[in-house]
């Protein structure tokens, strides 16, 4: 039976998932890159040094260590003054009432962000208290679509990933879901999420009793 359900961060939660492709677009502007919706696409849910890797596939010359570093860091300047403002009405709409429902029905609940910015935006949104465990970015050493950080967060919360569910915006956060043994509810409308269990338009319309009757 469903025990639990896994919630990604930015894209399903947060309102952030636009912050993040306006900073990398603007990065890419400024080193001369190209950006279309399809890289845009491929960056959601890719970790930071992974994202950059994306958008310098096209890069007329390759770029050292310290270079990327340093291009990383900027980017993630250009996030951190966004959302520097946030607070709880940057909750995507639905997205309390998403995770409370879960808790409500007797489930847990958990975090799998592969943002290091996700224990500050929980704080700003005021949701931290919401979730019985948050998986550290810090220690996630593949990034998805590895299984790792759903499976960390089914360890987190002491339940088999079986009786886990897992909620996700991006392409790579579907097929890390799935490669963990989960079902995946799938939010938005894009192509790339066509391989999810469940599609839904927006994280208004998880209805958790879908799961559990
Ligand atoms: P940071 P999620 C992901 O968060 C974002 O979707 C992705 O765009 C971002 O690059 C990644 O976190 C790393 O974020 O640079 O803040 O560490 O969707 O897994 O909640
Ligand atoms: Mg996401």
């Amino acid at each position: 039976a469903l025990k639990g359900v896994i919630f990604d961060l930015d894209g399903v939660i947060a309102d952030t998932a636009i912050v993040h492709h306006a900073a990398w677009k603007k990065l890419a502007a400024e080193i001369g890159l190209p950006f279309d919706d399809n890289v845009g696409e491929r960056l959601k849910g890719v970790d930071r040094r992974g994202s950059l890797d994306i958008l310098l596939e096209h890069a007329p010359h390759a770029y050292s260590e310290d270079e990327k570093e340093a291009l990383a860091a900027r980017k993630n300047d250009y996030y951190r003054q966004q959302i520097e403002s946030f607070g709880p009405q940057n909750l995507l709409p639905g997205a309390r009432a998403a995770v409370e429902s879960v808790r409500r029905a007797g489930l847990k609940t958990a975090l799998a962000s592969a943002s290091r910015n996700a224990p500050l935006l929980l704080e700003r949104l005021g949701i931290a208290d919401l979730f019985d465990y948050v998986v550290d970015a810090n220690h996630i050493s593949r990034a998805k679509p590895d299984p790792e950080i759903f499976l960390a967060a089914a360890r987190g919360l002491g339940l088999a990933p079986g009786e886990c569910l897992g909620v996700e915006d991006a392409a790579a956060g579907i097929a890390s879901i799935h490669s963990a043994g989960m079902r995946a509810v799938g939010i938005g409308q894009a192509q790339a999420l066509a391989g999810a269990d469940l599609l839904l338009p927006d994280v208004a319309a998880f209805d958790i009793s879908r799961f559990t009757t």
